[in-house]
């Protein structure tokens, strides 16, 4: 497959719902959207980076620097066999496995569309729907917490996750817990605590939370062993899981139970299936995560939580909860819990171009000859 031209735009789009978490608000999506083209066919690709560095390092600016001067340029006009070939090429280049997934993932998209192929089957899927939960930010009160909670188990989520800080943790898990006591139920700190908070993190324990979601350092496995020696509650690690090797090492010190994938986190999806298969040997299961993904980001995770290991409900909820509209036709919205697959070659849904347009901030086009 020859990359023949390149596309790259930043979108900006609002969200429905004002996000809180223990590192700040969002209530918008600056999203890198990658368009590949080659063999009259196009591969999508979309990035979670934001704009600040608050979640992980990476930003939509280092990574809009290195797709355009760096990575586009290596890979423009080049014939690629495969996607591995395309991770070969990039692999010089250290870390920035979010700003390398935008391309890794748009490649994957173009790849399953010349073979003619739902993304699903090519990465090795084995179901055609996808179960789902729902992340829930930081709420003013308990009150409006238990009303948030009420409303998307009505809506038939399978998992709540309510986001927790120091001073916003134990007491709205246990009113919610007490509220609704057959909820699967589940808490990410995204790094908010240290070792020295362990007294406090003991109190989770026994709340029957199902994990507790990356706890300590964006960067850390070593502390995140030591607790979980401490906890009974399964440690789910996202923020420190950004590469394969990480995932070896996590499972060798016991840093976490659970594993959070996102493989725009992880460099695309040829590292998440080497998570995968890490995980599976190790019987550690698997879950996908989300980053407030549009249509596109959405598609490419609702097609690779099709494999086997992915055994608990993602954050893969549905498209309208988040946006008043989607940047791509296809409705994703779940259903008793459920979310179905895009049909179709490669990720199988479509770029809204005028809504895209009217919503793009900067673009650039390259071509490879
Ligand atoms: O830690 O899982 C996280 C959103 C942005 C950044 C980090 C996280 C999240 C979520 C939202 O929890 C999940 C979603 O609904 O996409
Ligand atoms: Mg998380």
């Amino acid at each position: 497959m020859r990359i023949e031209a390149a596309e790259l735009r930043i979108l900006e789009l609002p969200l429905k719902f004002r996000f809180e978490t223990s590192f700040g608000v969002q209530t918008k999506r600056t999203i890198l959207l990658l368009r590949l083209f080659g063999e009259g066919l196009e591969g999508l690709g979309e990035g979670v980076m934001e704009r600040l560095p608050l979640y992980r390092e990476e930003t939509v600016a280092g990574a809009r620097y290195l797709l355009e001067e760096v990575f586009l340029p290596r890979v423009l006009g080049q014939d690629l066999p495969n996607p591995e070939a395309l991770a070969q090429a990039l692999s010089p280049f250290r870390g920035n496995p979010m700003a390398k997934a935008v391309l890794e993932m748009a490649f994957y998209d173009l790849f399953a569309k010349a073979l003619g192929r739902p993304l699903w089957q090519v990465l090795g899927g084995v179901r055609r729907e996808v179960e789902v939960g729902v992340s829930l930010g930081i709420q003013p009160s308990l009150e409006a917490t238990l009303k948030v909670v009420e409303k998307h188990l009505q809506e038939g989520y399978r998992r709540i996750k309510l986001k927790i800080k120091p001073g916003w943790d134990y007491e709205v898990l246990k009113a919610v817990r007490e509220a609704f006591p057959e909820a699967t139920l589940t808490a990410d700190a995204n790094s908010a605590y240290r070792l020295a908070d362990f007294a406090r993190l003991k109190r989770l324990d026994g709340l029957g939370l199902d994990y507790l979601e990356q706890p300590l350092g964006y960067e850390d496995l070593l502390d995140h062993a030591k607790l979980q020696r401490e906890l009974s509650t399964p440690i789910c690690l996202d923020e420190s899981l950004t590469s394969a090797e990480k995932a070896r090492k996590a499972i060798e010190l016991g840093s976490g139970r659970v594993f959070n994938v996102k493989p725009a986190r992880l460099g695309g999806h040829g590292e998440s299936l080497r998570v995968h298969a890490l995980a599976q040997s190790a019987g550690i299961p698997l879950w996908m995560g989300g980053m407030l993904e549009a249509g596109v980001g959405r598609a490419h995770n609702l097609h690779l939580a099709t494999l086997p290991g992915f055994t608990k409900p993602g954050d893969v909820s549905s498209a309208s909860r988040y946006w008043e509209e989607d940047i791509v036709e296809e409705a994703l919205e779940a259903k008793e819990g459920l979310m179905p697959v895009p049909e179709g070659p490669g990720i199988g849904v479509h770029l809204k171009l005028p809504f895209v347009e009217r919503i793009t901030l900067w673009k650039g086009y390259w071509s490879g000859s």
